[in-house]
């Protein structure tokens, strides 16, 4: 069986991805009532949320932290790891350091997507190149004696315009270099960037450490035209054992959305047989 997580974050604008905006002290419970097995939380600032009792909310609960993403630290604050104004790229990296000490209490990965921002366009965007190189590799080292790990997402390109396909994504893993580091997709993304998701799953399954599941409508699955089901048979292949994490918007209604999405993928899990690759 495929862990499950539901996307939420407190207070969040309607048109953000996320099936929760209520409290914490909501969210768990609801998430275990749905049948999740996680909570993949979203935060501009982890200064915003009391970590012990997140914890203790999981405890009682069952329903473990999956990740903890930023992109909202960017969308809300305009933080970025390749701004060339060193004070404004600093406090992106403080600020990513509050996010990986939360995440190091759960043992679960930091999402790093949206942060990277967007190249200026000419000479500029070798250096952005660089910068981010550099401030990943930076976070990596703060993360290296913590049980956590950073997740970089591959973006589509109306939202981010580079790394977009997993194989960009994987050859920038490999000039950071570091195993604290590791490839997230996103079956939203792909279905834009990729010719094939499911050879691209099997592809980059080495550093495949965590995955966002979206219908091509960024609807909940099986409102559209993916084939979660030959997804879930390659994922099974690759051998993952990480989380498929809900992202999506919240259509007709964070209920029906999040009920939806995870009854749909549990059916599908038991005919998505393995197959010979
Ligand atoms: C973040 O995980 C993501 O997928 C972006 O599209 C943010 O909306
Ligand atoms: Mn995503």
């Amino acid at each position: 069986m495929f862990k499950y997580a539901l996307c939420a974050s407190p207070g969040a604008a309607l048109h953000e991805p996320v099936l929760f905006r209520e409290s914490f002290e909501k969210l768990f419970p609801r998430a275990k009532e749905l049948g999740y097995d996680g909570v993949e939380i979203h935060l501009r600032d982890a200064a915003d949320v009391d970590a012990e009792h997140l914890a203790c909310l999981s405890e009682e609960s069952g329903v473990m932290v999956a990740a903890i993403a930023t992109g909202l630290a960017k969308r809300v604050d305009g933080l970025c790891l390749i701004n060339p104004d060193e004070k404004e790229r600093r406090r992106a990296i403080e600020r990513l350091h509050g996010h990986i000490k939360l995440a190091e209490k759960f043992g679960c990965p930091v999402i790093i997507g949206s942060m990277r921002g967007n190249l200026p366009a000419g000479e500029a965007g070798r250096d952005s190149y660089k910068l981010l190189e550099a401030s990943i590799k930076e976070l990596a080292l703060f993360m290296k004696d913590r049980n956590c790990s950073i997740a970089f997402e591959a973006i589509n390109r109306y939202e981010n315009n580079y790394l977009n396909t997993a194989a960009e994504a994987e050859k920038f893993l490999k000039q950071v270099g570091s195993e604290k580091v590791g490839m997230m997709l996103d079956t939203f993304h792909m279905n834009i960037e990729e010719t094939d998701m499911c050879a691209a799953l099997w592809e980059h399954r080495n550093s495949l450490i965590h995955v966002h599941l979206a219908d091509n409508t960024r609807l909940f699955p099986g409102s559209g035209t993916i084939d979660f089901k030959a997804l879930l048979r390659t994922l099974r292949q690759c051998g993952y054992d990480g989380w498929l994490s809900m992202e999506y918007l919240p259509g007709p209604d964070e209920e029906t959305a999040a009920g939806e999405g995870i009854e749909y993928m549990r059916r599908l899990e038991k005919t998505a047989d393995i197959v010979k690759m």
